[in-house]
């Protein structure tokens, strides 16, 4: 659905000026938007996972772990298919108010694509490099877009997400280097041109969302501070915007319409989108990506 299509709907969660802020910037905030009551009862389902975590000596495809994991001391960088792991994670994504916040961004029929924590331990919790998210999972419209659910309050000491305004109106970048090898992010020597001492923080207290749009360069420093930053990670995409290859995670829930109803068409916008690797017999994360590619291992 294009822009001014989703905006002759009723806004729902967000305010008309957030809606048209969101397609103009290409990133939006609101804060206190999710209750404490839902932020107390999803921090409690983290409690329970990062519990779980404690026998793992190595990731696993669901729990991905910092080096410096152990059962005393968990560290984890991620952890994915949370809505098949805790009910309560499934429970958020389609009966909370984030699927219409999605809604107001993307139009009435919505489906859900996958939930993850990104946790950033405190005590130097990874960066996560310059990139665009749609080359990892490119689809026939740029109608998705991951909502940032900050679970604990997210300050510039915390590493939060950092979003170049209007970049979403710029290039696609490729993600590759030049032998065709996979990154997970973009090299310095591409952005040049990108604008990213214009580059604002996403910040706010627990309750806050944050939403970027597919195409918007963002990236995260490291979090040194004395407090992690876990924050759920929802993506969602309009009904009318199909993917062209396997998700990265393919819970049961992928592709569940949480919004309104299934589409007829598919909705097509215009351009070429270089494909990524073949995801459908396991993925880690970026987080693993990008370091991999750091310390010259490259997958
Ligand atoms: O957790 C972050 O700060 C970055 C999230 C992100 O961009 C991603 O996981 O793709």
């Amino acid at each position: 659905m294009r822009p001014n299509d989703v905006l002759s709907h009723p806004a729902r969660v967000m305010d008309q000026a957030e809606r048209e802020f969101f397609f103009d910037q290409g990133y939006a905030v609101k804060e206190n938007v999710i209750s404490p009551e839902w932020i107390s009862k999803l921090n409690a389902g983290v409690a329970r996972l990062v519990e779980k975590s404690r026998v793992l000596t190595a990731s696993d495809g669901i729990f991905d772990l910092e080096p410096g994991h152990t059962a005393d001391t968990p560290r984890l960088r991620r952890i994915a298919f949370m809505d098949e792991l805790d009910e309560v994670f499934w429970d958020f994504a389609q009966d909370s108010n984030l699927p219409d916040m999605a809604a107001d961004l993307m139009g009435p029929d919505v489906r859900f694509r996958e939930v993850m924590l990104n946790i950033k331990w405190m005590g130097g919790g990874q960066e996560v490099k310059w990139h665009q998210d749609i080359p990892f999972y490119p689809m026939t419209n740029f109608s998705v877009a991951q909502f940032l659910v900050c679970l604990d309050d997210v300050g510039p000491e915390q590493g939060p997400l950092m979003v170049v305004p209007e970049s979403h109106k710029g290039p696609l970048y490729d993600h590759y280097d030049d032998d065709d090898n996979w990154l997970g992010f973009i090299p310095d020597e591409r952005l040049h041109d990108a604008k990213l001492d214009d580059a604002v923080e996403l910040t706010g207290p627990a309750g806050t969302v944050t939403v970027h749009h597919c195409r918007a360069l963002h990236a995260s420093r490291a979090n040194l501070s004395d407090r992690s930053r876990p924050v759920l990670i929802i993506g969602y995409a309009a009904a009318d915007n199909r993917p062209y290859v396997a998700p990265a995670y393919r819970s049961k829930n992928y592709d569940a319409l949480v919004r309104g109803k299934d589409a007829r068409f598919a909705h097509h916008e215009p351009g070429d989108m270089r494909m990524p690797p073949d995801w459908s017999g396991g993925y880690t994360s970026i987080f693993d990506h990008q370091e991999k590619v750091d310390e010259g291992g490259l997958t």
